[in-house]
């Protein structure tokens, strides 16, 4: 088995499932009186759920009691999961599948490592629940991105030390949760957001041939 393992978020790099969120926050925002934009959008990117909600309500300036934001959030997520239901292998992201093919032929382990506490619903949708060697998810940790404890959880399950094992994140707040765990990371995305990140490939399909090597010892 490799002396390597890898670790792959979820949103914006397995599957693009922020146009859906954005459906269900721009109808709440919209219930609520403010125009929420795709720009907006982008702030929630790897933020966990309660977290967005608060970044929400910043932007339209509106004050809530627990008990109401208890109960936005239910119908967020209602009506979020009415969008993932629909969902088919069809939305896998360009070089996905193939990016996997390459570590079960290099004997690569791979988990996920992913805010959303619907990624299990997800990856079954998609047809890759099987493929994972484990799932680390909005579920599993007590601090989300950018505190590495999602990643950390998943070098675990990869039974590998963290600094042998290389993260794929779409998200600002990802890219510094791997490299606070120094673990390798690499950027999914607009080179110039996740500036921080090790690497940097526009997306899944750009990993060059052969790019694992260099890591295994
Ligand atoms: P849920 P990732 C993240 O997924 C999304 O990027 C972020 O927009 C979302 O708020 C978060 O999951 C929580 O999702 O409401 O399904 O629990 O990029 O970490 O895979
Ligand atoms: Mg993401």
């Amino acid at each position: 088995m490799s002396t390597i393992g890898v670790i792959f978020d979820l949103d914006g790099v397995i599957v693009d499932t922020a146009k859906y969120h954005y459906l269900a926050w721009k109808n709440l925002a919209d219930n609520l009186g403010f125009e929420f934009t795709e720009a907006h959008n982008e702030l929630l990117k790897g933020v966990s759920r309660v977290t967005s909600l608060e970044i929400l309500l910043d932007i339209g300036k509106v004050q809530l009691t627990e008990e109401k934001k208890q109960e936005i959030l239910i119908s967020k997520n209602e009506e979020y999961l009415s969008y993932i239901k629909k969902m088919n292998a069809d939305e896998i992201l360009p070089g996905a599948e193939q990016l996997l093919d390459t570590l079960d032929a290099l004997g690569i382990k791979y988990v996920l490592g992913s805010a959303s506490k619907n990624a299990e619903l997800i990856l079954n949708q998609v047809g890759l629940y099987h493929r994972f060697h484990g799932i680390v998810d909005g579920n599993s940790v007590s601090k989300a991105k950018p505190d590495p404890e999602v990643f950390l959880i998943g070098a675990v399950k990869l039974n590998l030390p963290p600094k042998n094992c290389i993260v794929f994140e779409d998200a600002i707040a990802g890219v510094e949760a791997a490299n606070v765990a120094h673990m390798t990371s690499v950027g999914i995305g607009d080179k110039n957001t996740l500036q921080e990140a090790d690497f940097n490939f526009n997306s899944l399909t750009e990993i060059p041939e052969g790019f694992f090597s260099k890591f295994i010892i």
